[in-house]
């Protein structure tokens, strides 16, 4: 067992946020250091705590906390606010997220799924450009679709979610939007390609360039995995919006490699190796503008700064950030250095009950050492260097 030292993180960065998480993150070891302790003693001073402050009380911060971030990282509750909304901040494209993933149940895939649905539905009277790619998206996660999205069971998940996925991408087709499929586990990639070499190859689908992916840099794997996008656009004579990203899971990748006892990471494990492959990748995307639609998502001013400069000759291609992060870095090159390149927002839409595993993902992000948007806070690294 490791201990993260969330003592030092605290009150050290000029961000409420990462103080926020620093406090709550602190607080739970704090918690689990007691059980580990001594663990019969945990159950009493819960139950003074409670006394004193009142479970009421407990609960409402809790919920207020949840509240606040919830604010920071979800657009809206649901999609009719969010489509709402974003017709006041039309300066942006946008692809919607359904908030929701890793299905336990038949019950909650059929929710996520009849959720991403209706969206489309919802969407196609907002999608008034001829070019699908002016239009708003949604971005889909296979794991909200299947409760048995997993290697153990490729035969029946693969089946299961390309039926889902030829629905959904059917309606968007029909609806003049693209779908772009996150990029999840490592060990769900070749599951997520062969589901989408089905749809994107199924006849109903011919000719329409709406169906993207998501493609991680941080996994050694994404030179060879565009290179066969690439191959899959070319027998089909089609086009994939394809949107690189560096990748989120990292931490459970390494602990997952660890535990399974793997001889090696399907991960880079410098942030530097990372960096260099997301470059060879855009380079890739970019020299290939006749099979695909490039969509560079980052919040790192220098990978921003790389990829405009090697695309300049290309000029069909567009960044996406996060809601609720990057947003000072955008509105610097939309507004004021006006790039002329449009910028996609990625834009999660629901409850708070299903935010939790996004929000741990994006406070993990923010709170990494290694991560360009924590360095950015910080008032001790000038922003020259
Ligand atoms: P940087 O700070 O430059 O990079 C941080 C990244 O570097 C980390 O996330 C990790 O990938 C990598 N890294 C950090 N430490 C190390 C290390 N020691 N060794 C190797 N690599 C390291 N992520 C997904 O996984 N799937 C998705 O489908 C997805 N969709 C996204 C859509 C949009 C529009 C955006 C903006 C992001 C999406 N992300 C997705 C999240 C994305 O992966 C992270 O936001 C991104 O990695 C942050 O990269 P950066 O260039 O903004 O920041
Ligand atoms: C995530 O859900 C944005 O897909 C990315 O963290």
């Amino acid at each position: 067992m490791t201990h993260a030292d969330w003592q030092n993180h605290l009150q050290r960065s000029d961000s409420f946020l990462v103080n926020l998480s620093s406090q709550a993150l602190l607080l739970t070891s704090k918690f689990e250091d007691h059980v580990l302790l001594s663990e019969r003693h945990w159950f009493p001073v819960f139950e003074k705590l409670l006394s004193r402050m009142g479970a009421p009380l407990i609960r409402s911060a809790i919920k207020q906390i949840m509240q606040y971030l919830a604010e920071q990282f979800v657009f809206a509750d649901s999609i009719q606010q969010a489509v709402q909304r974003s017709e006041q901040e039309a300066a942006y494209r946008y692809s919607f997220d359904m908030l929701g993933e890793a299905a336990l149940t038949a019950d909650d895939a059929e929710r996520y799924y009849q959720s991403y649905l209706s969206a489309i539905i919802k969407l196609a009277k907002q999608a008034s450009f001829a070019d699908i790619y002016a239009n708003p998206g949604i971005s889909i996660k296979l794991s909200a679709l299947c409760p048995r999205y997993e290697p153990f069971q490729h035969i029946r998940a693969v089946k299961e979610l390309t039926d889902k996925l030829l629905t959904l991408a059917q309606k968007a087709r029909a609806a003049n939007i693209s779908i772009t499929v996150d990029a999840e586990e490592s060990e769900r990639l070749e599951m997520s390609l062969d589901i989408f070499a089905a749809v994107f190859t199924h006849p109903d689908l011919s000719g329409w360039s709406g169906l993207g992916l998501a493609v991680q840099a941080y996994q050694k794997r994404a030179l060879p995995v565009i290179r066969w996008l690439a191959v899959l656009a070319e027998s089909r004579h089609g086009k994939i919006p394809l949107r690189l990203v560096k990748g989120v899971y990292w931490d459970s990748e390494i602990k997952r490699a660890q535990e399974n006892g793997l001889s090696n990471y399907p991960v880079f494990t410098h942030k530097s190796a990372t960096d260099t492959s997301y470059l060879a990748c855009a380079q890739l995307i970019l020299s290939r503008t006749d099979i695909f639609y490039p969509q560079f998502a980052t919040h790192n001013a220098h990978t921003l700064a790389a990829v405009y400069h090697s695309g300049k000759q290309h000029p069909n291609y567009e960044f996406q950030r996060l809601h609720g992060m990057g947003e000072t870095l955008y509105q610097e090159i939309i507004e004021t250095q006006n790039w002329q390149k449009p910028c996609r927002i990625y834009a999660p839409v629901g409850h708070y009950h299903e935010l939790l595993p996004y929000l741990v993902r994006r406070l993990l992000e923010n709170g990494a050492n290694t991560s360009f948007i924590n360095q950015l806070d910080r008032s001790d690294i000038s922003v020259e260097t």
